[in-house]
């Protein structure tokens, strides 16, 4: 059986979180979760960015809570398997905000 996803330790978190929140990453109120939300021209824009980002979730087995209104996308990132924030999150992060400036 593959190994359980650790939550981030307290090191990491002072690291992580200060660059996350650089980046306009929110932590959520009574979640350990981030929260960060997106604008694009119009639906087509936001649409390309989900595709994009379906396609890298897909690939990483882990997947983001999202909700999407024409040109807006609210994205919640959280680790079910740990009940909290992982390294995945951060590396999935990472991936949106490189894809909501292509
Ligand atoms: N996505 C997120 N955000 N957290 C998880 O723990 C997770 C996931 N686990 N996507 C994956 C799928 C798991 O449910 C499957 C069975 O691997």
């Amino acid at each position: 059986m593959a190994a359980k996803i650790q939550s981030l330790t307290d090191e990491e978190r002072a690291h992580l979180l200060p660059l996350l929140r650089n980046a306009q990453w929110v932590e959520v109120v009574e979640r350990d979760a981030i929260y960060k939300e997106f604008i694009f021209k119009d639906f087509n824009q936001a649409f390309g960015f989900m595709s994009r980002v379906a396609l890298q979730a897909e690939k990483m087995d882990h997947h983001p809570e999202w909700f999407n209104v024409y040109n807006k996308v609210q994205i919640t990132l959280s680790t079910h398997d740990c009940g909290g924030l992982s390294q995945r999150d951060v590396t999935l992060a990472t991936f949106i905000d490189q894809a909501s400036l292509m």
